[in-house]
């Protein structure tokens, strides 16, 4: 079949693109037969009916397992609107048509304050483990690209969505991208990029950061969100130079850790007036406040962005936040009346604690005053009554937050992380190994010289306090025994530079005497780092699978165990983004029929007839199915 479909391509008829065109030219291996792919789709829900969901991370089935009800979207004058008719009207044609320069005069003019809204990225990252899967987003794709047609833009990638999708959701990231983009033409996509870090943990050669922004750029995405987990400036300029020469809006932005109205801490205003002149004096189309624990207190807020906007009045400012104490939405009402340009909010249902604050909340506090947003209350709340069900249908990645926690400001644990982090402390109960693990975290930190915290120092952060908890160590410990200790990898990887330079130098002689020996840096690690081979990664990529793309490649990059894992998941169980999450998370009861469109006209019609007995000689069961009428059976491992 594969050849017969070679030859009757009209390209190959043609004669053109030929060096290229098996390359350029996926659909060819797709045509290899549904019969194998609906197998390997078997072999995979069979897994799920014996095993239970291969997803690490969940925690019993879905809360929510009906129809998913689609909410209708209104025009002005409360009429229906026929989604499937793209919708032409917003932001992102002021980007195209006049470039980020142009974009961000227009902003900066713009009378109200916008939202950025993070329910595809940063809300679903904090509170569900960043599972939400692109098959979900694209099903809402639409009415967002309505709902939504005045926001700033829709973070939807970067930051964990990039490695768990390939992960945990065994999914292509950069699919999820291009998917999206085709259904919302008008919203500027926004991502979220650790500057010199890449998507990853630790610092890349500069080349696969610049090859990277290049891809996402060239594949949907329109505003990068530049930090540096140290607010070091020659990290985030990697991030930032390279977003400009991939023709992307520049948002370089400033982590805010502490409180400087608090005279005791270490980041004081002039702190970070000193980093915003730094940054503008590299140049950056926006800029971006990033308070990604929460701890930005409404006075703070209007100190901060106030000071700015006096110093800097032709500047875009843009300000992200956590509602973890729960002053997220008088926070960002405090920075739009301070001249903010664009503030965070995430759909109801996923707002709120570790997540951004209401987008509702914010809209009714911003409602009458010259900073309104400018977007429909029906129609923001008609999406969210679709997320309102997603979170049911999520619920296995629950983490059980019952309310704010105001001690944020004392241990200064970053959104998604405390998510994890409350999570693994309330399977005991919240007691006394959580108070421990808070107290340590705090200790780590002080360890450390008082870092910025946001990945991948938070990472460092939390991997020293574990360590600090489980074996039983102290403050005075660490320091007095070192020279001995086996430190996580991540701390090591900090003390040697792998993040950059935090703010104030490192800690001595912790440093010295953690490291014992290992490379200590004393600039940027991309000045240490070989640069990627990238014709060496293309050819040994293309030798192993065959179709390899620049996509692919980049992917492998930034995380090069994690890209073979699901190319191995793949080819057992085929491309899952087909199932829908209620029969990807859950297994079907006996004589559930469900559908699955495996491509365009391909659909299988699916019901799960029995599960066989245990076999004591080869520990494995057979699974039935009835497909298509037909009744098929695939042998499982029990692993359970
Ligand atoms: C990330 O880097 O993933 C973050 O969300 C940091 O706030
Ligand atoms: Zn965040």
């Amino acid at each position: 079949p594969f050849l017969a479909s070679l030859l009757t391509h009209p390209v190959f008829i043609e004669g053109t693109c030929w060096t290229t065109f098996i390359d350029d030219t996926p659909e060819l291996f797709k045509l290899v037969g549904s019969q194998n792919r609906a197998q390997k789709l078997l072999q995979y829900l069979g897994d799920l009916a014996v095993n239970g969901s291969s997803i690490k991370g969940q925690i019993g089935e879905s809360k929510f397992k009906g129809e998913i009800i689609m909410p209708k979207i209104l025009d002005d004058q409360g009429k229906e609107i026929d989604v499937t008719v793209p919708c032409t009207k917003g932001w992102k044609s002021v980007l195209d048509q006049q470039g980020p320069e142009g974009f961000a005069k227009a902003i900066r003019a713009n009378q109200g304050c916008l939202i950025m809204d993070t329910t595809w990225r940063d809300a679903h990252q904090s509170l569900l483990a960043t599972r939400v899967r692109t098959v979900d987003l694209c099903n809402i794709a639409r009415e967002t690209s309505y709902a939504l047609s005045n926001a700033y833009s829709l973070e939807c990638w970067g930051g964990a969505t990039f490695d768990v999708a390939m992960r945990f959701l065994y999914e292509d990231p950069w699919d999820r991208l291009r998917k999206l983009r085709k259904l919302v033409p008008n919203i500027p996509f926004q991502m979220l990029l650790r500057g010199a870090n890449g998507v990853a943990y630790k610092s890349l050669p500069d080349n696969a950061i610049y090859h990277f922004c290049k891809q996402a750029k060239k594949n949907g995405m329109d505003i990068f969100r530049v930090f540096d987990a140290l607010n070091d400036i020659d990290q985030l300029e990697v991030g930032m130079r390279a977003v400009q020469e991939a023709g992307g809006v520049v948002e370089a932005t400033v982590c805010y850790s502490g409180d400087f109205l608090n005279p005791g801490k270490k980041y004081n205003l002039e702190y970070y007036l000193d980093l915003v002149d730094k940054i503008v004096k590299i140049g950056t189309h926006i800029l971006g406040i990033k308070d990604m624990a929460g701890v930005l207190k409404p006075k703070a807020a209007r100190l901060l962005v106030g000071t700015i906007r006096k110093k800097y009045p032709d500047l875009p400012i843009h300000v992200h936040t956590h509602d973890s104490a729960g002053t997220g939405v008088a926070s960002m009402v405090a920075c739009a009346e301070a001249g903010a340009d664009a503030v965070d909010a995430a759909s109801d249902s996923l707002s709120g604690m570790t997540s951004q604050p209401s987008i509702g909340a914010i809209l009714a506090s911003l409602e009458g005053t010259p900073y309104d947003p400018g977007l429909n209350g029906h129609n923001v709340r008609a999406l969210d009554q679709y997320w309102s069900q997603l979170r049911l249908l999520y619920s296995p990645f629950e983490a059980g937050l019952t309310g704010p926690d105001p001690e944020v400001y004392e241990h200064e644990i970053p959104g998604g992380q405390l998510t994890n982090l409350i999570f693994q402390a309330s399977q005991l109960g919240l007691g006394a190994q959580w108070l421990e693990t808070k107290k340590a975290y705090e200790q780590a930190n002080a360890l450390l010289g008082d870092i910025v915290k946001v990945t991948p120092t938070s990472k460092v952060v939390g991997d020293l306090a574990q360590f600090m908890v489980s074996n039983k160590l102290s403050y005075d410990d660490v320091i007095a025994k070192a020279k001995d200790l086996d430190f996580p990898e991540s701390v090591l990887e900090f003390f040697e530079g792998y993040m950059g330079q935090p703010y104030g130098g490192f800690p001595e002689p912790l440093r010295t005497d953690a490291l014992r020996g290992r490379r200590k840096m004393d600039k940027r690690p991309g000045l240490y780092l070989d640069p990627i081979d990238f014709a060496k990664i293309r050819k040994e990529l293309k030798e192993k699978y065959n179709t390899v793309s620049e996509t692919d490649v980049a992917s492998y990059v930034m995380y090069p165990k994690v890209f073979e894992d699901y190319r191995k998941f793949v080819d057992k169980y085929g491309d899952l983004s087909v199932l829908s999450t209620k029969y990807f998370l859950n297994k079907p009861d006996i004589g559930e029929e469900f559908y699955v469109e495996l491509e365009k006209g391909k659909v299988l019609i699916l019901k799960l007839l029995a599960i066989g007995p245990l076999s004591e000689t080869t520990g494995q069961r057979e699974v039935f199915y009835e497909m298509n009428g037909e009744v098929r059976q695939v042998t499982i491992d029990d692993t359970k």
